[in-house]
């Protein structure tokens, strides 16, 4: 990723120079980004744009980002995201049958005492949804999709502005797009600030 960075690097520093020598009268779009993206900028312009820059490219390894990509990566992030959760909660499965027994959870608190044995409570009670006792392999797997309901929630808040670049409105958003959509709104904050 690094490398990929590194060399992209003169294609950022050409689009940043021709941005800077032209006019930009594409704003309408920009001033709609989301406040805490809008103090970021104000905070540090150039620290922003290489931040998302990187973002960018490791969402779309072309430098093109279009809601399509979007998807893809959210697609996949979910499914790491599964994966995790799901093993996380094999951790209390001390027999690899897939289920966590009655008899488990009692083994298991005798073994912990604490936070651990906290954890292991809050576990049960989370995961355990028919209230049986136990918890299957299903009840994981119901586990895993709700928390990985609530990560591409946030995968949304994270990337999904990023479309907002898009000045040209041709469904893509490359670099110099970026670029010149954050100094569309480092110059509003110039000539609106007395
Ligand atoms: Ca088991
Ligand atoms: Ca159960
Ligand atoms: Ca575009």
């Amino acid at each position: 990723m690094i490398l990929r960075v590194l060399a992209i690097f003169p294609m950022l520093l050409a689009a940043i120079s021709t941005a800077r020598a032209e006019p930009m009268p594409q704003g309408e779009v920009v001033r709609k980004l989301p406040p805490r993206t809008v103090q970021m900028i104000a905070q540090n312009p150039d620290r922003y744009i290489e931040n998302t820059i990187r973002q960018l490219y490791q969402l779309a390894p072309d430098g093109v980002l279009t809601e399509e990509v979007l998807e893809k990566r959210k697609r996949l992030e979910a499914a790491q995201n599964r994966s995790r959760r799901f093993s996380q909660s094999l951790r209390y499965d001390l027999n690899g049958d897939l289920k966590i027994s009655n008899e488990e959870f009692e083994e298991l608190g005798g073994l912990f005492s604490g936070s651990e044995l906290g954890q292991l409570e809050i576990f049960r009670r989370t995961l355990d949804t028919n209230r049986d006792g136990d918890v299957s392999s299903d009840e994981m797997m119901a586990d895993a999709r709700d928390d990985t309901d609530r990560q591409a929630e946030r995968f949304h808040q994270r990337y999904g502005y990023l479309m907002l670049f898009d000045l040209n409105d041709d469904g893509k958003v490359t670099a110099e797009e970026i670029v010149r959509g954050t100094e569309v709104l480092d110059d509003d904050r110039e000539t609106l600030t007395p």
